[in-house]
């Protein structure tokens, strides 16, 4: 089984306006994927790109539910806000999949998962493995989430398939992001990593200015980095741009081009 994140960047412009959607990158995405399935299996994740993430920063989703009613109230309403936006953002993955004939089945991330601050803290997977089991592709993505520690949160969809990685021990888990791997630097400026070593990852992030660009509020490419780390115990980890026809199936081969952090 094979688990492939479709990050924001590659759906959606992050910085562009509302919901917007790239119907075209993802049908491709879909496409490819046909060359593989049903012989091998595949859990999708997407993240939020410019559905979730604009409205969880407005509402501040990040910052938990506070005591006062007032405020509460409003955060109450922008945590609903934002899975919808989700929902949507979901539900468009899923047509352009069943479109090109896979059986793409949606599972409510929030309905799932419980986290603490931010970490998945329960996740109850019995209906993905059944869907695995029956040769479905569950269609995950990041989301709200309720909170042990503050009430609401983000759940990214970076940390959903650490999650996953743990539990279901795929054979590969592959980022699509809009560039094409991880560079020592700037994209564009420094070198891209064609093998990253697990044990080097540490001293990359150090290396890297780890802010968030744009309206994500989960991170961007140092929280990617630091979960691949986590994920590499239990399987290999490919980053590679799902913009460019074909890299995706290059991952899924394994002689892709892209980032390859080879599992320990
Ligand atoms: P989302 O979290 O919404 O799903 P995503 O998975 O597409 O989004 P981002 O969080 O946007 O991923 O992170 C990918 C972005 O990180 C790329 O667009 C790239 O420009 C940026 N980036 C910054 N530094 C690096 C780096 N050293 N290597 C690769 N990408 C980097
Ligand atoms: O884009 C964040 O998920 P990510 C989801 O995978 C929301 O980090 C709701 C902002």
């Amino acid at each position: 089984m094979i688990i492939v994140k479709v990050g924001g960047s590659v759906f959606s412009d992050k910085k562009g306006k509302a919901e917007n959607f790239d119907g075209e990158t993802v049908r491709r995405i879909a496409k490819e994927i046909v060359n593989f399935y049903p012989r091998e299996g595949f859990i999708i994740v997407h993240g939020g790109g410019s559905f979730g993430h604009p409205y969880a920063k407005e509402y501040r989703i990040r910052d938990g539910l506070p005591g006062d009613w007032e405020t509460a109230h409003l955060k109450r309403i922008g945590f609903t806000l934002t899975h919808q936006a989700m929902l949507r953002a979901n539900a468009r993955f899923i047509e352009a999949f069943v479109r090109e004939g896979l059986p793409a089945f949606s599972v409510s991330t929030s309905s799932v998962f419980i986290t603490e601050n931010g970490e998945v803290a329960y996740g109850d997977l019995e209906v993905v493995e059944r869907l695995l089991e029956l040769k479905f592709i569950p269609v995950l993505f990041g989301d709200v989430s309720i909170d042990l520690a503050k009430g609401v949160e983000i759940l990214s969809g970076d940390q959903i398939i650490t999650y996953l990685a743990k539990m279901l021990e795929p054979n590969k888990v592959i980022f699509l992001m809009d560039v094409d791997g991880i560079y020592d630097g700037k994209p564009g400026e420094g070198r891209l990593i064609q093998n990253l070593p697990k044990e080097e990852i540490l001293a990359l992030l150090e290396r890297l200015h780890c802010t968030s660009a744009g309206t994500d509020v989960t991170g961007g490419i140092c929280n990617k980095l630091r979960e691949a780390k986590k994920i590499a115990e239990h399987s290999e980890v490919w980053f590679v741009n799902g913009k460019v026809p074909g890299r995706l199936s290059g991952a899924i081969r394994g002689d892709g081009f892209g980032t390859r952090i080879a599992r320990e």
